[in-house]
C-alpha cells in the first residue's frame, strides 16, 4: 500500500469536509451533529456526554464521482481513524481497521455509481478493552493512576475520530504497490537500493533520479535496483537534503501505467558503544515527547499547527522529538524529513500492564508494529522505533512479550535500531532486549517534589545504576514539571515557571555530565489536554510551550542551551 497521490498516471481527491455523526447515548437516545473530518469530535460540542462518548459512532457523507474515473479502479484511504473502523459504501460493508493511529484502504471500484451519490458510512468504535492497543478498562490495584474521567490507563484525552485524511484515488490495473528505499554510504558516494511491488502485470520500471536513469525489469512481480550516486550530499539534522525519485511503470508494449514520486535521504545509522551515530558522527538528541493534540479539535491533523510546532522546535534549537505515544501523521514526517528532525517513531503501545495482556494484544500490537513500518520506512527522519512506552516492564513477563517484537523489528528493518521507553529501570525485565535505553523519570515532581538537588543526585546514581546494569547508551524521554504559565514564585515553587525553567536545566547539567547519556527530551513539547483526575488541571501542563503554542519562560533558557 502506497499513501495516495496525484501524478500523470493516478487521479486523487479530498473527502474532508463536513459530514454528519450520529451517536447512540446509553442505547436509546439518538444525537445527530454536523461534524468535521479530519478532528476529533469531542471537543466541538457543548455537551458532557457527547464529549466523554466511548460508544459506537457513526461517521457519514455522500459524495459524487467524475466520469473521468471511468475505467480505473477506485480505492478509498484513511489515514487513521480512532480506535476501530467498520466501512460501509453504497450498503456494502468493505471491512474493517483496528488501531487509531496507521492508514488502510478498501477497493470501492465494483460499488461505485457514476450516476448518482454513493453514500459512505465509517461505524468508529472507541472501546478499549485488556486486548487492544493501547489497552484499558481493567483496574490494577497496585497501580496509582485508576481513576480518570473519561477511564483510561494513560495520560491523555481519549479523542475519537477521523482524525486523519480521507482520500480517493485511481489507478490502472496494474499498478505499483509498494516502494523500499535503502541508503548506505560508500566513500563519498551515496548507495541507493530501491525495491518495488507490483499488482497485475507490468514488463519494467524505469527509475531516475535526477539525471541518473535505469531501467529494470520486473521479475515475479517485484524489482530491486542499486543506484550510485557519486558526491552525494547527505541527510542529517539540520542539513535535509533530499533526492526526487521518479519510477514509472511500462506495459510489455511499452505503455507507461503507472507513476510514483517520491523523494529520499542519504544517511547511515549505527549504534556503536555508547554512541549513536548518524553517517558515522555522534549525534545528541535535544528535544521532546510530543502528542497530536490542540484546543477543539483533539488529535485532528491540521498543517497550520504541524507547521507552527516546527517552527517552534526550530526557534528553540530542538533537533529531535518523539512520537509519544503512537505515530504521528504522515504529514507531520513529511515536515521532519524537510527541517532535517530526528524522531524516534512509537507504536500506540501505552502503559501496557502484562497482567492483563492476551494473545490478541501481541497480536493487536504485532500488527500494529508492522504498518507503522511499512508506512514510515522511507522516512530519513525516523531514525529509531519505540515497541512502547512506559509498560510495566518490571513484571516477569515483560522479556517474553517484547521479544517476539523486537524479533519483528529487526526482520522488517535492519537499518534502524529499536527501543523501548521504560519507567521502571534499573529494575526493567527486558531492557537487554534494546539498541538503546530510553528512560522517562522524574526526579523533583513525582518523586523529590519541591527539592531541586536532591532531585538532580537521585538522577545522577540513578544513571551510573542504568548504565552499570544495561551497558546501552541513555536518552531521557521524559522528564519535567507541570507549570501554570503565568504562576510565578521566588524561591522557585512547584508549578510556576520558575520551578519548571530551574529544575529542567540542572537535570540536563547532570545528563551531560554522563558519557553514555545520548539525550535529553523533555516532557512535553507543549500543554495537553488528559481525562480529568486530582493530579490535572485543565490537562497536563508540562509543556515548555503552552497548548496554544506561545513560550513559557524555560523556552527561553533552552533556547541558550540547545544552541549548537
Ligand atoms: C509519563 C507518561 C506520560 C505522562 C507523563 C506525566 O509517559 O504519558 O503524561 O508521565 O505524568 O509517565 O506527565
Amino acid at each position: 500500500m502506497l499513501r495516495p497521490q496525484q501524478n500523470s498516471k493516478r487521479n486523487l481527491t479530498s473527502l474532508n469536509g463536513v459530514w454528519d455523526l450520529e451517536l447512540l447515548i446509553n442505547n436509546d437516545k439518538s444525537i445527530n451533529k454536523k461534524v468535521a473530518v479530519p478532528a476529533s469530535f469531542n471537543d466541538l460540542y457543548t455537551d458532557d456526554e457527547i464529549r466523554t462518548h466511548s460508544g459506537k459512532v457513526l461517521y457519514s457523507r455522500k459524495f459524487r464521482i467524475s466520469d473521468d474515473w471511468k475505467g480505473k479502479n477506485i480505492f478509498i484511504y484513511f489515514e487513521a481513524v480512532s480506535y476501530h473502523a467498520s466501512v460501509y459504501i453504497n450498503g456494502h460493508h468493505l471491512g474493517e481497521h483496528e488501531t487509531g493511529y496507521t492508514p488502510f484502504e478498501f477497493d470501492l471500484t465494483k460499488h461505485i455509481n457514476f450516476d448518482s451519490d454513493n453514500f459512505l458510512e465509517i461505524i468508529v468504535h472507541h472501546h478499549l478493552t485488556a486486548d487492544t492497543i493501547p489497552q484499558s478498562g481493567f483496574v490494577d490495584k497496585e497501580w496509582i493512576f485508576n481513576t480518570h474521567y473519561p477511564d483510561v490507563i494513560f495520560d491523555f484525552f481519549p479523542y475519537t475520530g477521523i482524525h486523519r485524511n480521507v482520500h480517493l484515488y485511481t489507478v490502472n490495473d496494474s499498478f505499483l504497490n509498494n516502494i523500499k528505499i535503502d541508503t548506505d554510504i560508500n566513500a563519498t558516494d551515496g548507495v541507493v537500493t530501491i525495491k518495488g511491488n507490483i499488482i497485475g502485470n507490468a514488463s519494467k520500471v524505469k527509475i531516475s533520479i535526477n539525471e541518473i536513469q535505469t531501467e529494470v525489469l520486473i521479475k515475479d512481480n517485484s524489482f530491486c535496483e542499486t543506484i550510485s550516486i557519486p558526491e552525494a550530499k547527505l541527510w542529517n539534522v539540520g542539513e535535509p537534503n533530499l533526492y526526487p525519485l521518479k519510477i514509472e511503470l511500462f506495459d510489455s508494449h511499452g505503455n507507461k501505467i503507472d507513476e510514483r514520486l517520491e523523494r529520499f535521504g542519504i544517511r547511515k545509522i549505527e549504534v556503536r558503544g555508547n554512541q549513536f551515530l548518524i553517517n558515522g558522527k555522534p549525534a545528541y538528541f535535544k528535544g521532546f515527547g510530543k502528542h497530536e493534540d490542540f484546543p477543539i479539535i483533539g488529535k485532528g491533523n491540521n498543517d497550520a499547527v504541524n507547521i507552527r510546532d516546527f517552527e517552534l522546535m526550530k526557534w528553540i534549537n530542538a533537533n529531535s522529538f518523539r512520537t509519544a505515544h503512537y505515530p504521528y501523521s504522515e504529514d507531520i514526517l513529511d515536515l521532519a524529513d524537510e527541517y532535517g528532525f530526528l524522531v524516534i517513531s512509537e507504536t500506540p503501545a501505552v502503559s501496557l500492564n502484562f497482567k492483563f495482556t492476551t494473545d490478541k494484544t501481541l497480536e493487536v500490537h504485532k500488527k500494529a508494529l508492522g504498518e507503522l513500518i511499512e508506512r514510515d520506512y522511507n522516512h530519513p527522519c525516523v531514525v529509531m522505533w519505540s515497541v512502547a512506552n512506559e509498560p510495566q516492564s518490571q513484571q516477569k513477563n515483560a522479556k517474553a512479550y517484547f521479544e517476539p517484537l523486537v524479533e519483528q523489528v529487526k526482520l522488517m528493518d535492519q537499518s534502524r535500531p529499536v527501543t523501548m521507553v521504560s519507567c521502571f529501570v534499573p529494575n526493567d525485565e527486558s531492557m537487554h532486549l534494546f539498541d538503546v535505553c530510553c528512560i522517562n523519570k522524574y526526579p523533583g515532581w513525582y518523586e523529590l517534589p519541591g527539592q531541586i538537588n536532591a532531585a538532580k543526585q537521585r538522577l545522577d546514581s540513578l544513571l551510573e545504576e542504568v548504565y552499570q546494569k544495561y551497558n546501552l547508551p541513555i536518552i531521557i524521554t521524559e522528564f519535567g514539571a507541570d507549570t501554570y504559565a503565568g504562576v510565578h514564585s521566588l524561591p522557585a515553587e512547584m508549578w510556576s515557571e520558575e520551578y519548571q525553567k530551574d529544575l529542567i536545566l540542572e537535570l540536563i547539567e547532570v545528563m551531560r555530565s554522563k558519557p553514555y547519556v545520548i539525550g535529553e527530551h523533555i516532557w512535553n513539547f507543549a500543554d495537553f489536554r488528559t481525562s480529568q483526575n486530582h493530579i490535572r488541571c485543565n490537562g497536563n501542563k508540562k509543556g515548555v510551550f503552552t497548548r496554544e503554542r506561545q513560550p513559557k519562560l524555560v523556552a527561553h533558557f533552552l533556547k541558550e542551551k540547545w544552541k549548537n
